[in-house]
């Protein structure tokens, strides 16, 4: 397997080069949002500086290209998540835009007493939008519980039956940074009938994704997590699905005839990207993917894990220091999310960031999980391709002098 060289990389995101109250900056919130490497902030300033033009409109030249790099992205996203076709591939404004739209869509399919079964682990943004679909369809909403700090698969198994219409999973837990079975699970979602969606904001940006192999129904994911911009992301759906859904938006672009008091649709993708969409970070985006392409999504995947291994035991090690979620590595993403006794996590985040080392502390958008650990908070490390083993010394080094600080009280167990 072809190494990444760290170094290299590093070169490409000038933003790491920088100090932070006197010391190196440690970027350890990349679950929260990544960098952007160079080849993604020229890839725009290009965009804007040359061929800025709206899309599917115009027959002039600009608009062809900005048309041409528009359609362009979008098969480069279908080929990074091995979608059948571009037709499957929806530009939104990122995960929590996704997930709307399904609930919206649940809306129509859901009747009393259905049910839509979650997880506790699931992120406010693949919770809120099923609680309203199932208030307004009578539906309910069910919880599948953790085993050993992960998806109790009996739980699920059992929370699965001929009532569910809809089993949607964190692909990736954004606290416990556990790996869901997504293929097992779309497996008995199937069986009974039910659609799979699975929010994808995690795993997508870390590890090689091919959804008609896990056969999800659907897939939510976020631009700006996987080193392109803010504000777009994209919702994959089966063809034969998004047929059958609704468009969410209505206004320009997304119609084929418009009456005096009707409207028909244009075909997949663009029935549902109403207005003008969001051309140049959909094209910057497309440049992430090159970027991830480029590196390989398993070498990727390898490295994270190496990084994971390394550090865990050393963050095990500190006494007083809980960490959630698996107790073995090889169960995980880079995904920390730790608490350091008698500290409030964002004391904690705040003695790190003295440290240079930014890592994220709350309740991480996930309040059902975060009641269900019995605690109010947690702090949050999140590693990714630029990150190092010096970056992992550097954040256990910080918790060390942070305990030094707050209690005088160091222990190596
Ligand atoms: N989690 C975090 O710091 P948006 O905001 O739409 O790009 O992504 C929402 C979202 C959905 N699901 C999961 C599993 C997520 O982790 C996130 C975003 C960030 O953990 C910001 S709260």
């Amino acid at each position: 397997m072809a190494k990444l060289d760290i170094q290299k990389i590093r070169q490409d995101f000038p933003i790491l080069d920088q100090y932070v109250n006197d010391e190196p900056l440690v970027y350890l919130d990349n679950a929260a949002t990544t960098q952007k490497p160079n080849q993604v902030l020229t890839c725009l300033s290009d965009y804007y500086h040359q061929d800025n033009a709206n899309v599917h409109r115009g027959v002039h030249t600009l608009a062809e290209r900005a048309t041409h790099e528009y359609e362009a992205a979008r098969e480069k996203l279908r080929a990074f998540i091995k979608a059948k076709s571009t037709k499957e591939v929806l530009f939104t404004r990122g995960t929590t835009t996704g997930l709307n739209w399904l609930a919206r869509f649940a809306e129509e399919v859901l009747q009393p007493g259905d049910e839509v079964v979650v997880s506790i682990m699931e992120h406010h943004s693949n919770i809120i939008p099923w609680q309203q679909a199932c208030r307004k369809t009578g539906a309910k909403l069910v919880y599948v519980y953790l085993k050993d700090g992960q998806l109790d698969m009996l739980d699920l198994e059992n929370k699965i039956s001929d009532k569910t219409k809809f089993v949607s999973l964190a692909h990736v837990s954004n606290v416990l940074g556990c790996i869901n079975p997504i293929k097992k699970a779309a497996l008995l979602a199937h069986q009974h009938g039910a659609y799979m969606v699975v929010d994808g904001a995690q795993s997508v940006p870390h590890m090689s994704i091919d959804v008609q192999d896990l056969d999800c129904d659907f897939l939510a994911f976020s631009g700006h997590k996987m080193l392109g911009p803010t504000g777009i992301g994209v919702l994959y759906g089966k063809e034969e699905l998004l047929n059958q859904m609704s468009p969410v938006e209505f206004g320009g672009e997304m119609i084929d005839f418009v009456y005096e008091q009707e409207a028909t649709w244009k075909e997949l993708p663009w029935k549902f990207e109403a207005g003008t969409p969001n051309i140049a970070d959909a094209i910057a985006l497309g440049a992430a993917v090159d970027y991830l392409e480029n590196l390989g999504m398993d070498n990727i995947h390898a490295y994270e894990q190496e990084l994971v291994r390394y550090v865990l035991p050393k963050l095990q090690a500190i006494e007083g220091v809980t960490i959630y979620g698996p107790q073995d590595a090889s169960e995980r993403s880079g995904v920390i999310a730790f608490n350091i006794a008698g500290l409030h996590p964002h004391d904690a985040a705040t003695a790190l960031d003295y440290e240079g080392v930014a890592v994220r502390a709350g309740h991480h958008c996930a309040q059902p999980l975060i009641n269900h650990l019995g605690i109010s908070s947690a702090a949050r490390a999140s590693f990714y391709i630029y990150n190092t083993k010096e970056d992992c010394d550097k954040l256990v080094e910080a918790i060390i002098k942070t305990k030094e600080f707050f209690n005088g009280t160091l222990k190596i167990r």
